[in-house]
């Protein structure tokens, strides 16, 4: 794992060299997901290739980027799978992006996972690591150091509400209004790695991206996006769920599989089961 981690930190290393440099320019191509692939995604993509091909115990990654899974190391143990550059259309506004890493240990699947990462880039790099605890660390000086532990609170402040609301659900939409009413504020960039985090470093508050009726299985991409911070948050003490499951109890039949997905502490996302619960 120690490998793993070093190599995570050698691609966030040069992704960040990569954004403070590279034009950002639309390429011609599509993601699996049909999405215009920025040329940034795909640099991004393929710095993280080359850093865990020279590690031994990755066995096959698979990418948001790439349409199906590759095997590095038929012999290795560990299974990756990450979003090279999360948010990356927010590059051109100046917004924070980031990079999601969730960690499988003999093969992919929410059961396998044995730790998660992500990067934030934003005016400082820093890097959250959950295995045992959830850790973050500061890039400075060329290096991540330690900063400390991160813990959620039982209830938070802020509400990170994905997803376009003219297509949400009429008892999504009474939940998030009965957040704001009740004090919640907004907290949104369209960016998860930065909402994400915003919520976790202030103690708590819910991210969601609900089915929608244009995107009945939500957005988000279970293996590279809903998973690692799905594991995050529940090992800093708070919980992943999708209204009525939670979150590290599904399954995935493909490798861009999406789902929809509330992540928070305890307080906003009982609330969500419960609210979830009379409507489904
Ligand atoms: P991406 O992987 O193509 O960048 O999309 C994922 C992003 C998330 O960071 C964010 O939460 C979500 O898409 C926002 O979606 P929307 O634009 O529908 O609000
Ligand atoms: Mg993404």
């Amino acid at each position: 794992m120690d490998d793993i981690f070093d190599a995570i930190q050698k691609s966030a290393k040069r992704i960040k060299d990569v954004i403070d440099t590279k034009d950002v320019g639309y390429s011609q191509k599509e993601n699996a997901s049909g999405e215009t692939q920025l040329e940034l995604d795909i640099k991004c993509d393929m710095i993280i290739e080359e850093e865990f091909s020279r590690v031994a115990c990755i066995n096959t990654i698979a990418s948001e980027e790439k349409e199906h899974a590759e095997t590095l190391h038929s012999d290795g143990q560990y299974f990756i799978a990450y979003d090279p550059l999360d948010g990356s259309s927010l590059i051109d506004v100046n917004l924070s992006v980031g990079s999601i890493f969730g960690i499988y240990d003999g093969g992919f699947g929410a059961e396998n996972m044995v730790a998660a990462c992500y990067v934030v880039y934003g005016p400082r790099v820093e890097m959250v690591f959950a295995q045992n605890k959830t850790k973050l660390y500061l890039l400075q000086a060329g290096e991540f150091e330690f900063v400390k532990e991160i813990r959620l609170n039982e209830k938070g402040k802020l509400m990170a509400p994905g997803g376009t609301q003219q297509n949400w659900e009429s008892y999504h939409k009474e939940m998030i209004d009965g957040f704001f009413k009740e004090g919640y504020r907004l907290r949104y960039s369209g960016g998860m790695v930065p909402d994400l985090h915003q919520i976790l470093l202030k103690g708590g508050g819910l991210f969601s991206y609900p089915a929608t009726s244009d995107k009945p299985n939500g957005k988000l991409r279970r293996l590279f996006e809903v998973f690692p911070f799905a594991f995050v948050y529940k090992i800093a003490g708070g919980e992943a769920t999708n209204g009525h499951e939670d979150l590290m109890s599904l399954g995935y039949a493909h490798v861009h599989d999406t789902s929809p997905c509330f992540f928070g502490s305890k307080y906003e996302t009982t609330r969500v089961k419960e609210v979830y619960a009379k409507n489904a």
